[in-house]
């Protein structure tokens, strides 16, 4: 295996990379491919990661998790996205269902639907985008009506991931659509629940067997005990998920992008053109080493992040560091899986492009990290608005 040590991780950090790698060569790699095809969400995959307590990784022992620091996380993904983005996917989205109960939940909710959460008995899924509110999240239209103990939900969400297979969601709906952004709240509703439906699943360019779905609620009844926090602060909540969560995107691209080089880096050592090795040629090589460099740069970017991110904890308000460093991260990762995954399709030429070699998949799958949990004109914009002007 290739030396996997990294500046600033602990022996732990490194020997869970280790053993996450094995796991993802040995049993994620060999279904890339199929999952792709197929486009089919693969449960064989949700099984052994929830064997090896991958879905659960981060969230608090107490309610069922592994415990683990948002690096430890990060790594998790990277190491899964290397091989399989979908697969990936799976930890980052059970991530950030689970997140704003970790961030606004009473105990009681905590208690309620944390733990099933954490050991990947059921998915959880985050729905906020609407189909017109995509980057204007504050323009939520789904409506949230108080009716004695409970609240009728009405409106449509689009683009959710895991929408349909995730038994426990957390919905952002308007309680006062005058207070615009301070109107919205947010609520636990359950998949099984009548009156929510599932409606058009997408067919999408890339992470294929990750099923992306609308959601309708036609007068769902929520109990008043399933909102979470105040009235009012659901947009903060998605706020401050989204800090929280975007690292695991950019873990997603940046493994990805490590794939991609991997797989370019073997191509070039075997091809042989004009009787000699690709590795020979020194406009390659130079590829190559901008791939290389991009990579540890995004990589160095996105730990540090985490680290800011984790030392803030849950309970924190708004950072603006906090904030920025995970709009960087996503940012920088994403823009840098684009650019190393195209570059790797160009340097395997015709092969590239075809599919028995994974760079083209790579590809397309890449470019979905550039839009989702926020698009890279909303990091600048969120990292511009966060910076400090007048200090270090
Ligand atoms: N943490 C805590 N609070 C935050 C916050 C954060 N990261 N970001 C904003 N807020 C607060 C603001 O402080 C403000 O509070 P007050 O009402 O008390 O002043 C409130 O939220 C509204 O903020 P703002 O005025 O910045 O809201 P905008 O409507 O301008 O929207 C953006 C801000 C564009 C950044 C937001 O809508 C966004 O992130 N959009 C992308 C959504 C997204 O990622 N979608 C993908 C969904 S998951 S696939």
């Amino acid at each position: 295996m290739a030396n996997l040590t990294h500046v600033g991780l602990t022996d732990e950090q490194q020997l869970f990379r280790e053993t996450v790698r094995r796991l993802a060569e040995d049993k994620v790699k060999p279904r890339a491919q199929e999952i792709d095809e197929s486009g089919e969400f693969p449960w064989d995959i949700v099984e052994l990661f929830r064997e090896y307590g991958l879905l659960g990784v981060a969230m608090p022992e107490e309610y069922g998790g592994g415990g683990a620091d948002l690096l430890t996380f990060c790594i998790a993904v990277e190491e899964i996205a290397r091989v399989c983005a979908t697969s990936a996917l799976i930890i980052a989205a059970q991530h950030l269902g689970a997140m704003p109960i970790l961030i606004a939940g009473n105990t009681d909710q905590k208690r309620r639907y944390l733990p099933a959460i954490a050991r990947g008995e059921r998915l959880s899924a985050f729905a906020l985008t609407e189909p017109e509110a995509g980057s204007d999240a504050g323009g939520t239209k789904t409506r949230a009506i108080r009716e004695g103990d409970h609240y009728r939900l009405t409106g449509s969400k689009v683009f959710i991931t895991n929408g349909g297979l995730a038994k426990t969601m957390v919905v952002f709906a308007s309680t006062d659509p005058s207070q615009g952004t301070r109107g919205i709240s947010a609520f636990i509703v359950e998949l099984d629940q009548p009156g929510v439906m599932v409606g058009r699943i997408e067919k999408k360019m890339g992470i294929k067997g990750s099923q992306t779905a609308q959601l309708l609620f036609d007068n769902v009844l929520v109990d008043a005990s399933n909102r979470l926090g105040d009235e009012g602060e659901g947009f903060k909540i998605a706020m401050r998920t989204l800090d929280r969560t975007r690292p695991g995107i950019a873990a997603q691209a940046l493994g990805i992008a490590q794939g991609a080089l991997d797989v370019a880096l073997d191509y070039l050592y075997q091809r042989q053109q004009f009787g000699t090795s690709l590795s020979q040629f020194e406009g390659l090589q130079f590829m190559v080493a901008d791939m290389q460099t991009q990579i540890e740069a995004s990589r160095q970017l996105l730990y540090r992040a985490a680290e800011i991110i984790e030392t803030a904890g849950f309970e924190s308000h708004a950072s603006k560091e906090v904030t920025r460093y995970s709009a960087m991260a996503k940012l920088m990762c994403s823009d840098t899986a684009m650019r190393v995954t195209t570059d790797a399709v160009q340097l395997l030429g015709g092969y590239g492009y075809i599919r028995d070699y994974p760079v083209e998949r790579m590809m397309r799958d890449a470019k979905i990290t550039q839009i989702y949990e926020g698009t890279n004109q909303i990091q600048r914009l969120v990292i511009f608005r966060n910076m400090e002007h007048g200090g270090f």
